[in-house]
C-alpha cells in the first residue's frame, strides 16, 4: 500500500516515515518495495541533498513483520533478505547522499539495524534498541552483525546480538552505537533541522566522505590513504571548494551549491 511509506519534500530534504504504526512499522514486502522505490526516486533527484528516516507513532520500526508466515515451514527467509534487506542496506550505504535515521521510538530486529545503516542516527530519550532476533530463533540480519562490531565493539556486539536485550537510546549513545540522543520534546524538529543542516554541506564532500567510510571498513591504511587523495583531488576542483576558500578569505559563511 502506497500509504505504508509517507514521502514528504522539506526543502533540500527528502523524509521518509514508515507508516504501520499499529505494528510498530513492521516491515513487509509492500513497504519495501515503497522504500526501494522512494530510494531509487532520491538518487535521481538532484535538489534532494538530505535524507530523513523515521517511524510514525510510537515506533520506528518492529523489523520483520511476524504476521506474514515468517515462521512458515517453507518460507525461505534468504531470498527475502536477498529481494528486500540487502538491497536496502547497500542503497542507503551506496547513496551519494547524507541518510539520517530518526529513531523516534522501538527499534528492534532489522529495524534496529536499518537505523544503524544511516550515516548518522539519532534517537529520543524514550526510544529503545534491541537485537530482538535471537527471541525468535534468529540471528542480526540487515548488516547487524557488520555494523555493530565496529560501532561499539565486538564484546558488546555479541552481547547485544546474543542476549537480545533492550538498550535505551541513553546507552546506545553511550556506548557509540549512535550520534545521539535527544529530547522527546521537538525530537522531529531537531532531527529535520539535523538533516536540513547536511543537507546544505558541500554535497560532493559529503558524497566522497560516505565512499571513504565505506572502503574503511575493509581497507588497510595504505589503501586507504589512497583513496583519500583520489577523493580528496576531485574535491579540490569542485566550485564548493573554491567558494569555501573564497568565504574564509572574505571572512563571511560560504555558500555552497553543490557544484
Ligand atoms: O524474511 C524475512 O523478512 C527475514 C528477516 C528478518 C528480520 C527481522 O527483523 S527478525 C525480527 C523481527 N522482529 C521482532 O522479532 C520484534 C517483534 N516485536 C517485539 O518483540 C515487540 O513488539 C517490541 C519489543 C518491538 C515492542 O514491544 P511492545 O510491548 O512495545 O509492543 P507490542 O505490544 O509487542 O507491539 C505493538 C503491536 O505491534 C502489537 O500488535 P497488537 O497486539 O497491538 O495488534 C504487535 O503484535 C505489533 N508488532 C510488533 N512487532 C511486530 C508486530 N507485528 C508484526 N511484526 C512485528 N515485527
Amino acid at each position: 500500500m502506497a500509504d505504508d511509506l509517507l514521502v514528504t519534500h522539506e526543502g533540500a530534504v527528502r523524509v521518509l516515515t514508515l507508516n504501520r504504526p499499529d505494528k510498530l512499522n513492521a516491515l513487509n514486502p509492500a513497504l519495501h518495495e515503497a522504500l526501494a522505490g522512494a530510494f531509487a526516486a532520491i538518487e535521481a533527484d538532484e535538489t534532494v541533498r538530505a535524507v530523513l528516516l523515521t517511524g510514525a507513532g510510537r515506533g520506528f520500526c518492529a523489523g520483520a513483520d511476524l504476521g506474514q508466515n515468517i515462521g512458515g515451514e517453507m518460507r525461505d527467509l534468504g531470498a527475502s533478505i536477498d529481494a528486500h534487506y540487502n538491497p536496502l542496506v547497500r542503497r542507503m550505504r551506496g547513496l551519494g547522499k547524507p541518510v539520517v535515521a530518526a529513531v523516534n521510538g522501538v527499534a528492534a530486529g532489522a529495524g534496529a539495524n536499518l537505523a544503524l545503516a544511516a550515516d548518522i542516527v539519532v534517537a529520543c530519550d524514550s526510544a529503545t534498541f534491541t537485537q530482538a532476533f535471537i527471541r525468535i530463533g534468529l540471528m542480526p540480519d540487515a548488516g547487524g552483525t557488520f555494523f555493530l562490531p565496529h560501532l561499539v565493539g565486538d564484546a558488546r556486539a555479541r552481547g547485544l546480538a546474543m542476549l537480545g536485550e533492550t538498550v535505551t537510546a541513553r546507552e546506545a549513545a553511550a556506548m557509540g552505537m549512535i550520534w545521539r540522543c535527544l529530547p522527546d520534546a521537538g525530537f522531529a524538529e531537531a532531527a529535520l533541522a539535523l538533516a536540513a543542516t547536511l543537507a546544505a554541506k558541500p554535497a560532493q564532500a559529503i558524497a566522497a566522505m560516505k565512499v571513504a567510510f565505506n572502503a574503511a571498513f575493509t581497507n588497510g591504511l595504505d589503501a586507504q590513504l589512497d583513496l583519500e587523495r583520489d577523493l580528496q583531488r576531485g574535491l579540490g576542483r569542485t566550485a564548493d571548494f573554491a567558494e569555501g576558500v573564497r568565504a574564509f578569505a572574505e571572512k563571511r559563511p560560504a555558500r555552497f551549491n553543490g557544484g
